[in-house]
């Protein structure tokens, strides 16, 4: 190379970098926006099913604030503190990557948010993330009542993979508890072979219905529509424990998301959703000007003879606007499971397929290098509980289940040599079976772990 030639290069290396630069510049400015929220989390009085008490909640409201971005953009959320219990934030199905420190599980990504002080959140959400998405506490089981709605509407400039909505609706389904959960969660582990409450009844909205005791036309959430017109309903289960049927009486679903990702549309009476879940579906206001049950149920179990559960029914009402003799009695959706439909909740499951398209790609990576063998189990564990020997039914992850740690266990893992002093249980592996994966065995014990290897 001679030096004219270096020269050249070198001054075609440095429009490389400056070009190189300004794109980056480029696309920074195009990254999207940033909001901030604050998050006050304190005691507030709620009437339900005939009883007053006092919950946790999110700016006095339940369900919580609802945040409302386009994709790429970034949130800060401050949340203070003013109750009396330290808890954590988690920003269900938000991918966070490389961001771990904001993802909020207590004790596993941080310590928890001790009254009176408070903590901001660097929401960052994942490129390939629109639709519905939602947050709740991370504590014991305070995210009962401390939970709300994350909106991600498609990024400025574009648009959804589907005629755009004349409007939108939001329906959080939620549990509500006559008393204390955490309170009856503590008492029920210190009884052998207890399973988790059961809630006393289902929310829509915050709000029970008209089916239940100490209801009435003021108790129930109310959905106004326009004749013709057609609304994404983006709807959360934040019930604590339960899959949930829900349904519109005389209304289809067309299932067109599900969290925070765009399905192949299905047309469907009725649908079934698991806790944590989001389901985004188009609902056209095609039928005659009046007033519809929207309604919600659990689904628990084939087996009839399970009779210890919320039989409750979280009722709504979908209203038309216009001029019309409202009827005395709603209709209710007659395509609403009962309580034991298997057949029901089987039917919906494979109905939910990715979108794929070449706007929204499902990179699933196809080259497999790695087979990992993974055991999930509910079995039985054997334990001291202030003093007593308890035997207890708890979930378990290739044998070993989970017990909080008291500290947070990612701020450990920078932290290697405070690590090693509690590693008596750092690597506990082991399956039933001599050969694996092909022994299916049941497994029968497994061991309580503090840490994990990374
Ligand atoms: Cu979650």
């Amino acid at each position: 190379m001679t030096s004219e030639e270096m020269v050249g290069s070198k001054s075609f290396f440095l429009k490389v970098i400056v070009l190189a630069l300004l794109s980056r510049m480029l696309v920074f400015m195009v990254e999207g926006d940033t909001h901030y929220y604050d998050f006050v989390l304190k005691e507030t009085n709620f009437t339900r099913l005939c009883s007053t008490k006092s919950m946790m909640t999110v700016n006095d409201s339940f369900p919580g604030p609802v945040i409302r971005i386009h994709r790429g953009d970034k949130v800060y959320v401050n949340v203070h503190n003013e109750d009396d219990f330290g808890v954590t934030i988690h920003w269900h199905g938000v991918k966070q990557t490389r961001n771990s420190w904001s993802d909020g599980p207590d004790h596993i990504t941080q310590c928890k948010i001790e009254p009176g002080t408070n903590f901001t959140y660097e929401v960052i959400f994942g490129n390939d993330q629109e639709g519905t998405l939602w947050w709740h506490a991370h504590s014991d089981w305070t995210r009962a009542s401390v939970h709300g709605a994350i909106v991600v509407l498609p990024a400025e400039g574009t648009t959804y993979p589907y005629p755009e909505p004349d409007g939108e609706e939001l329906i959080i389904l939620g549990s509500w508890y006559v008393g204390d959960l955490n309170e009856m969660l503590e008492e029920d582990l210190s009884i052998p072979n207890v399973t988790t409450p059961s809630s006393d009844a289902y929310t829509i909205n915050g709000q029970l219905g008209d089916l239940v005791a100490c209801s009435g036309s003021e108790t129930i959430h109310r959905w106004s529509v326009d004749y013709g017109k057609t609304y994404l309903l983006r709807i959360v289960n934040a019930a604590v424990n339960s899959e949930l049927f829900f349904a519109i009486s005389q209304h289809n679903l067309s299932i067109v998301g599900t969290d925070g990702t765009y399905t192949k549309p299905t047309v469907t009476s009725y649908i079934m959703i698991d806790p944590g879940q989001t389901i985004d579906v188009l609902v056209t206001a095609n039928q005659s000007p009046s007033q519809y049950y929207m309604a919600a149920r659990q689904f628990v179990s084939y087996d009839p003879t399970v009779t210890d559960f919320d039989n409750m029914t979280a009722t709504a009402i979908l209203q038309y606007r216009g001029n019309y003799t409202p009827p005395d009695i709603p209709s209710f959706p007659t395509t609403l499971p009962s309580f034991h439909d298997l057949d029901s909740a089987l039917r919906f499951l494979p109905r939910l397929r990715s979108l794929a398209s070449p706007e929204h790609p499902v990179n699933v990576p196809i080259d497999i290098t790695t087979r990992m063998y993974i055991t999930i189990e509910m079995n039985v564990v054997n334990f001291t509980f202030e003093g007593s020997e308890i035997s207890h039914i708890a979930a378990s992850l290739n044998n070993i289940s989970f017990m909080d740690p008291g500290f947070d266990i990612l701020l450990a893992y920078y932290r290697y040599s405070f690590v090693h002093s509690f590693s008596l249980s750092l690597f506990c592996f082991h399956f039933v079976g001599s050969t694996w994966p092909d022994q299916k065995k049941q497994v029968a014990s497994f061991e309580i772990g503090i840490l994990l290897k990374v």
